[in-house]
């Protein structure tokens, strides 16, 4: 792949890392990361003129596959009309009147224009309406690049092995209070702890930022009832399962309801739109019906948005169907490949959202996490890529699958497996540096 190399060189003298978010730079796994030139359904081509199944689904929002016929018409039908106004659109209430019919718990919604947005105003506000300052968060979990909500985060931070971030203060962590994942006794400890001084908790609905992690059975039943009977609210970061583990996201699978969400990713189509949301109540005190400010120059612009409703409103009942099937098919895939090389592994789901642990008992929280033995999956991830199938650049992600999984993509994942599998077994703890 000369061009790519080409590209990541050249990136490299302009672009930190070459890359516009950590992750992509491959730093994890070594090599270079594929520059991608187009897309359709779940092919990626790259640059080279490789073709790749896409099994990171821009992290989350293809859940239709590329280049859908629907969104891209209704993009450009956008497009044509003027891309930004900085005044209000009937779309965004479109938009925000489809979030609060499929999430229950939601009745306003606010349009931002990314999922790290989104965390960080659901955190101001719940702050602001509690009058409390301190805040919980999960080891492993990872809600975007928020100064207070980067400690132990997951994801690219955890991928790149960063304890927190430098530049994050003291002052702006010091109120954020880092739980083991799946702990409901320590969050009862620090709520014992702290009586009337916690703002919210904020949890992923069902984690994938340290791989796919589902909450134990009562975990988010647990945050609920700690969260109510303390007067703090309870924070559902759903911008990853959001409208993708089911049309309600995991809202739709637990019923566990949130005082405030937060979505991105599938409901912006793979444009740059997210929001947070939450009971009447709570989201009126935000700016300007509120004192609680937040504001953005691009938020609910019209062409995210039109990419955003088309997406939703093309996800039926039959695509999300086929996402669980091609989860369960390809989770499936992994664990015919890896028992047949005698890997010892965990095939974990959270919804249609899949990970592999090469591990010898389920993970259930990030110590657990890194204790595997993330260095076999540099040699699994790059075999993979070999044979033509593109997964997340990290033992630390999701892996994401598409509707538009077909009879091929299956055909071309379950050839590349084995030689996936051996590497993964042959690989060492020394030779997988990246
Ligand atoms: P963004 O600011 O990246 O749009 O969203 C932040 C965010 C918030 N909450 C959850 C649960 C998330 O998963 C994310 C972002 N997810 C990662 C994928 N693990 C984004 C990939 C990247 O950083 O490039």
């Amino acid at each position: 792949m000369p061009v790519s190399a080409q590209l990541f060189d050249r990136a490299a003298s302009v672009i930190p890392g070459g890359v516009n978010s950590p992750v992509r730079a491959f730093k994890s796994v070594g090599g270079t990361p594929r520059f991608i030139a187009s897309a359709k359904g779940c092919t990626l081509i790259d640059v080279d003129g490789n073709e790749y199944v896409d099994l990171v689904c821009s992290w989350g929002p293809m859940i239709l596959g590329h280049a859908h016929p629907e969104v891209v018409e209704a993009v450009r039908r956008a497009a044509v009309g003027g891309l930004s106004f900085g005044a209000p659109t009937e779309a965004e209430i479109e938009l925000a009147e489809l979030i609060a019919e499929r999430v229950a718990p939601v009745d306003r919604v606010r349009l931002v224009n990314s999922g790290t947005e989104a965390t960080m105003s659901a955190v101001r506000l719940a702050r602001g309406y509690t009058g409390r300052a301190k805040i919980i968060k999960f080891s492993g979990c990872y809600h975007g690049h928020v100064d207070a909500l980067l400690a132990d985060a997951g994801s690219g931070v955890a991928t790149l092995g960063l304890p927190t971030s430098p530049g994050v203060t003291g002052a702006q962590a010091g109120d954020t209070i880092v739980l083991p994942y799946n702990d409901i006794e320590a969050v009862a400890a620090a709520f014992a702890a702290h009586p009337g001084e916690i703002a919210c908790v904020i949890t992923e609905a069902a984690a994938g930022n340290m791989g796919a992690v589902a909450p134990l059975p009562g975990f988010n039943e647990g945050l609920r009832k700690l969260t109510a009977d303390d007067g703090a609210l309870l924070i559902m970061d759903e911008v990853m399962t959001g409208f993708r583990v089911s049309r309600s996201g995991w809202f739709g699978r637990d019923g566990v309801a949130g005082d405030l969400y937060t979505f991105g990713k599938v409901m912006s189509g793979g444009l740059p739109a997210a929001a947070f949301g939450g009971r009447a109540e709570i989201m009126n005190h935000l700016a300007p019906l509120g004192p609680v400010y937040q504001a953005g120059t691009l938020s609910g612009n019209p062409v995210a948005v039109a990419a955003g409703l088309a997406s939703l409103r093309a996800a039926d009942d039959a695509v999300y169907s086929a996402l669980d099937r091609n989860a369960e098919r390809l989770g499936g895939l992994f664990t015919e490949a890896l028992g047949a090389a005698g890997v010892e592994h965990q095939v974990q789901f959270a919804g249609n959202m899949v990970s592999v642990f090469f591990a010898d008992r389920p993970v259930t929280d990030y110590a657990a996490a890194k204790a595997s033995q993330t260095w076999r999956f540099p040699a699994f991830f790059h075999a993979l890529l070999d044979g033509g199938v593109y997964a997340p650049p990290s033992a630390f992600e999701a892996w994401f699958v598409s509707a538009a999984l077909d009879e091929d993509a299956f055909d071309r994942i379950a050839a590349a497996l084995p030689a996936a599998a051996h590497a993964a077994a042959a690989a060492t703890p020394e030779g997988s540096r990246a």
